[in-house]
C-alpha cells in the first residue's frame, strides 16, 4: 500500500535550511530539540546528568522529501541524506552541502524516486558507492558512483550501472540498499506491482523481482555472483537471488553486531511483517535461501494457497486494521551512547501511516513488540549512521536522530 501515501505526501514536501530552535514533532507530543544544542553530543563523553536524560527524537534538519540516511564506514562526523528527488545531501556539525544530484536521470511518480545509498566497506580508499533509484522508464537502477577529489562531493561523471531491472508499474519498486557483513551488496526488490502478484514473480526463483539479492559489484560497472550465493548453479534460478517470496522489502537491514537480517515487508489489504533471520557466528549475515512466504503466504496468513518450500514466517505481523498501511522496516539499536535504556539491542521499525515508532525484542517465532513513545508522521525510512545512530525519516521534511536530550 504504500503508493497511496507516498501519493499523498508528494506535495508536502519541505525543505531549505532551517536550523534553528526547538521544534514540535509532528506526530504531536513532546518538543523536539535540535541535534547538537546540548554539550556533549557531537562526540565528547556524556556526563552522569546527560547519561540521565531521556531518549528524545532530535532534529538533524529538514530536507526535501528525505528517504534515507547512511554515513561511509568509519565517518564518525557525517551524515548523507537522500532525498526523492534525486539529490544526495552531506550534513557536517550545521553545515550541509549537495554531495549527488542525480535528478535528470530518476524519476518519482507512485513510489518511485531515489530510494535509498550504500557506501562500500573500503569507501575510505575506493570512493565507491551505489544508489538505487527508478530510471525515467520506471525501471529499477542501481549505479556506482565515487568520490570526487573533494570529500564532500561525488564525481557524477563517475556513473557505472550496475544492474537495470525492468519493472512496469507503478508500485512495489523496492528500494533498499545495504552492504552487508560480508562486504557484499544487498538488494530488495518488489514482486513487479499491482496486488497479489499478478506474474508470480516472488516464488519464482528465475527471477529478480521478489527478492533480495546479494552481488559484489565490479570496480568499473556490473557485479559477481558471490560462490556463497545459495542458488548459485542451480537449473532455472538467478545465482543472485539471496532470500525470495517476497512482496515489497521495502527496507531490511543487517543488525551491524550480530549479523541478524530484518526484512519489513509491505502487506496488501490484511498484514504487515517483520521477517528476521538471526545473524551468524561472529556477527556474519544468514546464509541465505529463505523463503518468505509471499503470495502464498500474507503475513501469517494464507493468501493464494500452494506450497513455500523453506517457509520462514514473520516474527511481527500487524493487522491493517491497526492503523498500519505501510510497514517501514528499521535497525537493531546499537548506538553506545543508548546502552542501559530500552532502546539499546532493541530493533525499531514503524509505519508510513501510523505514527507511533516500535521496539521488538527479536527472536523466533514470534517477537514481542511494543509503542517507543517516540511518534514520527509520514515515516519513510530509518538510517544509520557510522557510530550506529539510528534516525528516522519523515518524507514530510525533517530527519530525527533517536538520542538522549
Ligand atoms: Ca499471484
Ligand atoms: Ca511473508
Amino acid at each position: 500500500m504504500l503508493a497511496v501515501a507516498f501519493a499523498l505526501s508528494a506535495f508536502a514536501g519541505c525543505s531549505s535550511d532551517d536550523e534553528d530552535s526547538p521544534t514540535a514533532e509532528p506526530g504531536g507530543q513532546a518538543p523536539t530539540q535540535q541535534e547538537g544544542s546540548a554539550p556533549g553530543e557531537q562526540g565528547s563523553p556524556a556526563t552522569p546528568a546527560q547519561r540521565r536524560r531521556p531518549v528524545r527524537l532530535l532534529l538533524l534538519g529538514r530536507f526535501d522529501q528525505p528517504t534515507y540516511l547512511a554515513a561511509p564506514p568509519g565517518d564518525r562526523r557525517r551524515r548523507f541524506v537522500v532525498q526523492r528527488e534525486g539529490s544526495i545531501v552531506v550534513v557536517r556539525g550545521r553545515r550541509r552541502s549537495t554531495f549527488l544530484d542525480i535528478e535528470d536521470l530518476v524519476s518519482t511518480g507512485g513510489e518511485s524516486g531515489l530510494l535509498s545509498m550504500a557506501f562500500a566497506r573500503d569507501y575510505r580508499s575506493s570512493g565507491r558507492f551505489f544508489v538505487y533509484y527508478t530510471d525515467n522508464q520506471g525501471f529499477i537502477q542501481i549505479d556506482q558512483f565515487r568520490r570526487s577529489d573533494d570529500p564532500n562531493r561525488a564525481d557524477p561523471a563517475s556513473r557505472r550501472s550496475v544492474l537495470r531491472v525492468p519493472h512496469f508499474r507503478f508500485n512495489h519498486k523496492g528500494g533498499q540498499l545495504q552492504v552487508g557483513p560480508d562486504g557484499m551488496l544487498y538488494a530488495g526488490f518488489g514482486d513487479g506491482g499491482s496486488g497479489g502478484d499478478p506474474d508470480e514473480n516472488a516464488q519464482n526463483l528465475g527471477r529478480i523481482l521478489g527478492k533480495l539479492i546479494r552481488i559484489d559489484p565490479r570496480p568499473n560497472g556490473g557485479y559477481d555472483i558471490p560462490s556463497s550465493n545459495p542458488f548459485r548453479g542451480r537449473g532455472g534460478a538467478r545465482g543472485e537471488v539471496y532470500a525470495y517470496g517476497l512482496r515489497n522489502p521495502y527496507r531490511f537491514s543487517f543488525d551491524r553486531r550480530r549479523g541478524h537480517l530484518t526484512v519489513g515487508d509491505v502487506g496488501q489489504d490484511e498484514a504487515e511483517e517483520i521477517d528476521f533471520v538471526p545473524g551468524g557466528d561472529g556477527g556474519r549475515a544468514p546464509a541465505g535461501g529463505y523463503n518468505f512466504g509471499w503470495d502464498v503466504f500474507e503475513g501469517r496468513s494464507s493468501y493464494e494457497g500452494g506450497r513455500a518450500p523453506r517457509h520462514v514466517a514473520p516474527v511481527i505481523h500487524h493487522d491493517q486494521g491497526g492503523g498500519f498501511c505501510s510497514i517501514i522496516g528499521g535497525y537493531v539499536i546499537r548506538d553506545p551512547s543508548l546502552r542501559g535504556t530500552r532502546y539499546y539491542g532493541r530493533y525499531v521499525y514503524g509505519d508510513l501511516c501510523e505514527p507511533s515508532l516500535r521496539l521488538a525484542f527479536l527472536k523466533r517465532p514470534s517477537a514481542p513488540t511494543r509503542p517507543s513513545g517516540l511518534r514520527v508522521s509520514q515515516l519513510v525510512s530509518f538510517g544509520e549512521d557510522a557510530r550506529g545512530r539510528v534516525y528516522a525519516v519523515s518524507l514530510a521534511g525533517p530527519v530525527y536522530r533517536i538520542g538522549r536530550g
